[in-house]
């Protein structure tokens, strides 16, 4: 007899483990650009009810074998601001396939988490209006699926899943028009926020290059050169809305800083 428990305890494991890499590499992205893809991250194993009614709409029984063809048995939702983040994400899932080899030997270690397949829902939406990108993954056997979307591709998945629920999977015509016509909506405020994403790198940017500058202001003031700190200040207020002037300011301040002082912090 299948024990629930048992059969799905090794897939909230790698689950725990996908999770914590993508966390890591979030916090990589923040620390090296400033500015990381992932929003929220969110994980579960479907119910013992929700599989069962699954694999019986499949004509399925329910044991063992039949469970390994549940694609996502095991999910992971990976949420970004921006349609243009999905790429870095997909990115980061492609570059765990990669064979990686142990220091010691060199030998294969096998945390190796091969793609399946990819199905694109946000070239092509499903026709519930339904949009994200699907990934399913498969680490030693365990097959698992991750969902990639934006917050509004989120939101407009959750409430129509919550409606489905509600209406017991019969939504009426009315509310799954309603329903298309505001994926529709999400998709036009998923490209404004995309135009907007240039701005807000301009301003991550602006704000790491003002850190610097600062930084290197401090030190002058602090190592006898105040009159070089001042002179900069003054430089600052006519450059302040040209990054690429403040960069050159920033680098100038950097370099007079005395030998020694720069600490990376
Ligand atoms: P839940 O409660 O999220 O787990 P397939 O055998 O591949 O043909 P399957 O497995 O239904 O059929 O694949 P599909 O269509 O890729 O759906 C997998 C999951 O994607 C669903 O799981 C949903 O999470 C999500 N999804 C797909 N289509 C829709 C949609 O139209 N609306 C919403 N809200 N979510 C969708 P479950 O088991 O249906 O649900």
């Amino acid at each position: 007899m299948l024990i629930w428990n048992h059969h799905v305890k090794p897939y909230e494991e790698l689950l725990l483990d996908v999770r914590s890499r993508f966390e890591k590499a979030n916090s990589i992205f923040l620390r090296q650009i400033g500015y990381a893809p992932i929003e929220t991250i969110k994980h579960r194993i479907k119910s013992e009810e929700s599989a069962r009614r699954k694999l019986s709409k499949k004509g399925l029984g329910f044991d063992e074998k039949s469970l390994k063809q549940l694609s996502d048995l095991a999910g992971m939702r990976v949420i970004c601001k921006f349609t243009e983040d999905i790429p870095e994400v997909l990115g980061l899932i492609k570059s765990w396939s990669k064979p990686k080899f142990s220091a010691v030997g060199g030998a294969i270690v096998s945390d190796q988490i091969d793609i399946v397949e990819e199905q694109d829902f946000i070239r092509e939406p499903k026709p519930s209006g339904y949009r994200s990108y699907h990934v399913i993954c498969q680490r030693n056997g365990l097959v698992f699926e991750v969902q990639v979307r934006t917050i509004a591709m989120d939101f407009w998945a959750s409430t129509e899943h919550m409606l489905k629920y509600k209406y017991k999977g019969d939504i009426p015509k009315d509310v799954r028009e309603k329903l298309k016509s505001i994926a529709d909506i999400a998709g036009t405020l998923d490209m404004a926020m995309d135009d907007i994403r240039q701005d807000v790198n301009l301003g991550t940017a602006k704000s790491r290059l003002l850190d610097q500058f600062y930084k290197a202001l401090d030190i002058l003031e602090n190592s006898g050169l105040a009159f070089k700190a001042e002179n900069y200040k003054e430089q600052l207020k006519r450059v302040h809305n040209d990054l690429e002037a403040l960069k050159s300011l920033a680098i100038q301040a950097k370099e007079d800083v005395p030998p020694g002082y720069w600490r990376t912090s």
